[in-house]
C-alpha cells in the first residue's frame, strides 16, 4: 500500500471522474474539498455565483461520500479554517501526514502559477494533473496554433469537428454540407415565438443553510441572492439539459443574437455555470444535441449552432488562454485607459439597454453572449475603458466565469485589446445594432436615430469618435473597409461635431459626481476600490 495521498478538488472540479480522483485508493487517501476566503474575494463574486458554488461543493462533497470516498470538508465559517488553499492544503496535509499531494490542473493562471510552488513550501510532491474535461488538450492547441499569426475560431472548430466526428457525415464530409450555419441565426425575436417557462428548482436545507452564510458574510458583494434557481447537483443541472434539449434547442439558432426586454433567457442553454464547474460534461452535451437533431427533434442551425459554442468557441478560448498567459493579460493594443463608469455596478443609466443588462445580471448572475458583447461590452469598447477594469467586473458578475474562459471573451473578443489575436475585427456597433436586434430603443430616454443632440443615442457618437480615434491602428482592417470608407465621406464639420459629442459624453463619465443616483458603497467590487465614476445620466 502507498502512504496517505491528499487529493485537492477545487469549486470548479466537480466531476467524479476528474482526473485528481481517477486512482484514488478509497481506504487510503483523503479528498479535501475547502470554502475559503481567498477564492470567494479574489474579486468580489457575485452573491448568486458564490451560494451556487458552495452548495454545488456541499453536495458534490456528500456524492463522494457515498461513493466510498473519505472527505474532509472544510465550510467557510469553520474556526480553523485558514481563509486559503494553499492554507487548507498545507494544515490537512501535516495533520495527516499526507506523503503527496495530487490535484488537477486550475483553470485559472494565477492559482496554477501559486500552485507550482507548493511542493516546495510543503515539502511533498504535488502532482498536477491535466484537467482532461477538455476536449482539447493544451498541446494539441499548441500544435494547432503553432506557426499561426491569427488564431481563428472557424478553423480550429473544423478541425475538432474532424477530430471529434461531431455531425459529421459519413464521407467525411460536415453534415447539411455546411461547416457553419450562423448567416441563419440572425433573427430578431418582434414576438415571433412564444418563450418557453423554465422549470422551478426546490432549494433543499443545504442551499438554504449557504444563502444563510452569503447573506452573513457577502453582504457587500453584488447582486441578488434570491430568487434562487440554480441546480447545485449533477442529476439537477442534467434535469435542466434535458429541458433545455427539448423546449429551447429547436429555437436556439434563429433567435441566438435576439434581445428582449422582460425576457433575460430567450432560448439560451443557461448550462455554462454546470458545464465551468464539472456538474456536465461538454462531450455528453455535444453528443446529446447532434442526436436530437439526428432524431429529428431539432433542426441543423440550431444543433450545430449549439455545438459550435461548446466544441468550437469554449475550448477555442481555452486554447488561447493557456497559450498567451500571462502576457495576455497585459495587452492594451487599443491603449483603453478609462475607469469603469459606475452604471456597470449602479445599473442606474438613462441608457436602457445598459440599465437592462445590469438589471439582469444583478438579479440572475447570468446575461446571454449578445448581451455581454454588444451592449456593456461594445460600450466599454466605444468609451475606451481600461481592460482590466471591465475584466474584473465579467469576473465578478457572472456565475460563469472564470478567468480562462471570462479574460479572453472580454480581452479579445469585447476590447480587442490583443490587437486581433483572437478576432478579426473589432466588435465596435452602433445604437443601430441594438435596435435591430432588440426592443431596448423603443422605451428609452435617448432616440438611437441620432448622433447629435442632447436626447442622441451615445452610441452613436461614441462609435463613429471610436473609428476617428483608432485610425491609425484599425484603418488598414479589411473587415472595417465600409464604416472607414463611411466615416470618410462625412463632412470635416459633421465629424468636428461628432468628436465634441464624443467628448461630452466621455467627460460626463468621468464626472465623479454621482448625481441623483448615489451608488451603494458597498457594491464596490474590492479589484475596483476607490472607484468613484459618476452615472452618465
Ligand atoms: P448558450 O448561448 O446556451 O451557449 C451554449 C454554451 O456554449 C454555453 O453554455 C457556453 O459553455 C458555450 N459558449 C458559448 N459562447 C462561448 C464563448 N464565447 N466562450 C466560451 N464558451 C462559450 N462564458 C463563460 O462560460 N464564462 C465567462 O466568464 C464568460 N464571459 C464572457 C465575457 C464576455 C465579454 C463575452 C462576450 C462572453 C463571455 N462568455 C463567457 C461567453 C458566453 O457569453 C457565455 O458562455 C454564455 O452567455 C453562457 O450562457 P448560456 O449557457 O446560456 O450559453
Ligand atoms: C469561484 C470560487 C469560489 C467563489 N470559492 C471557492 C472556494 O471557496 N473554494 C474553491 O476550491 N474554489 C472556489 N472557487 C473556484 C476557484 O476560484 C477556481 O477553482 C479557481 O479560480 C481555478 O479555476
Ligand atoms: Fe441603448 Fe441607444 Fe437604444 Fe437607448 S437608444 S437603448 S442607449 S442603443
Amino acid at each position: 500500500m502507498t502512504g496517505a495521498t491528499l487529493r485537492l478538488v477545487l469549486g470548479d472540479q466537480l466531476s467524479p471522474t476528474i482526473s485528481s480522483l481517477r486512482d484514488s485508493h478509497l481506504g487510503n487517501d483523503t479528498v479535501l474539498i475547502a470554502e475559503v476566503m481567498s477564492e470567494a474575494t479574489y474579486v468580489r463574486h457575485h452573491k448568486k455565483k458564490i451560494a451556487f458554488l458552495f452548495s454545488a461543493m456541499r453536495h458534490f462533497a456528500e456524492e463522494l461520500r457515498q461513493a466510498g470516498h473519505r472527505v474532509i470538508y472544510v465550510r467557510l465559517d469553520d474556526a480553523d479554517n485558514t481563509g486559503s488553499l494553499y492554507g487548507e492544503v498545507s494544515r490537512h496535509a501535516d495533520m495527516m501526514r499526507a506523503d503527496r499531494i495530487v490535484v488537477t490542473e486550475p483553470g485559472e493562471w494565477r492559482l496554477k502559477a501559486d500552485m507550482e510552488g507548493w511542493a516546495v513550501r510543503l515539502a511533498r510532491p504535488v502532482d498536477i494533473l491535466e484537467d482532461d474535461r477538455f476536449l482539447c488538450s493544451h498541446v494539441e492547441f499548441r500544435r494547432w496554433a503553432a506557426n499561426r499569426k491569427e488564431l481563428r475560431m472557424e478553423f480550429f472548430y473544423r478541425e475538432m469537428r474532424r477530430r471529434h466526428d461531431i455531425l459529421m457525415d459519413a464521407a467525411g464530409k460536415p453534415e447539411g454540407g455546411r461547416w457553419n450555419f450562423d448567416s441563419d441565426n440572425r433573427r430578431s425575436l418582434r414576438g415571433h415565438e412564444a418563450i418557453p417557462r423554465r422549470p422551478d428548482m426546490i432549494m433543499d436545507a443545504v442551499t438554504r443553510q449557504v444563502i444563510d452564510l452569503v447573506e452573513r458574510v457577502f453582504a457587500q458583494h453584488f447582486g441578488d441572492i434570491e430568487p434562487f434557481d440554480f441546480a447545485v447537483t449533477s442529476i439537477e443541472a442534467e434535469r435542466l439539459m434535458e429541458w433545455f434539449f427539448r423546449h429551447a434547442l429547436p429555437y436556439f439558432g434563429d433567435y441566438q443574437d435576439a434581445m428582449q426586454q422582460g425576457a433575460p433567457f430567450l432560448f439560451h442553454s443557461l448550462l455554462s455555470p454546470y458545464l465551468n464547474c464539472g456538474l456536465l460534461d461538454p462531450r455528453e452535451l455535444c453528443r446529446r444535441a447532434e442526436t436530437e437533431w439526428r432524431k429529428g427533434r431539432a433542426p441543423l442551425n440550431a444543433v450545430e449552432g449549439f455545438i459550435r459554442q461548446i466544441l468550437g468557441w469554449r475550448e477555442f478560448i481555452r486554447g488561447v488562454y493557456w497559450l498567451e498567459m500571462p502576457g495576455y493579460a497585459r495587452s492594451n493594443a487599443l491603449a483603453a485607459t478609462r475607469p469603469l463608469p459606475w452604471f456597470y455596478w449602479s445599473g442606474q443609466t438613462a441608457m436602457n439597454c445598459i440599465a437592462q443588462v445590469v438589471g439582469e445580471t444583478r438579479r440572475n448572475a447570468y446575461a446571454h453572449h449578445i448581451q455581454r458583447l454588444m451592449v456593456t461590452g461594445n460600450f466599454a469598447l466605444l468609451a475606451g475603458i481600461a481592460p482590466a477594469e471591465v475584466e474584473a467586473w465579467y469576473l465578478a458578475v457572472y456565475a460563469d466565469a472564470y478567468d480562462w474562459v471570462e479574460l479572453p471573451n472580454t480581452h479579445g473578443m469585447a476590447l480587442f485589446a490583443d490587437g486581433g489575436r483572437l478576432a478579426s475585427k473589432p466588435y465596435a456597433a452602433s445604437g443601430k445594432y441594438i435596435q435591430r436586434m432588440s426592443d431596448y430603443c423603443r422605451p428609452c430616454r435617448y432616440d438611437v436615430k441620432q448622433t447629435l443632440g442632447s436626447t442622441a443615442c451615445p452610441f452613436n457618437a461614441l462609435y463613429w469618435d471610436f473609428l476617428s480615434r483608432n485610425a491609425d491602428r484599425l484603418g488598414r482592417n479589411p473587415r472595417l473597409a465600409m464604416p472607414y470608407r463611411n466615416l470618410a465621406r462625412m463632412p470635416a464639420s459633421q465629424r468636428q461635431a461628432i468628436s465634441l459629442k464624443a467628448a461630452e459624453i466621455l467627460a460626463s463619465l468621468d464626472d465623479s459626481d454621482r448625481g441623483s443616483h448615489p451608488a451603494p458603497a458597498e457594491q464596490m467590487p474590492l479589484l475596483l476600490a476607490g472607484n468613484d465614476q459618476a452615472d452618465m445620466t
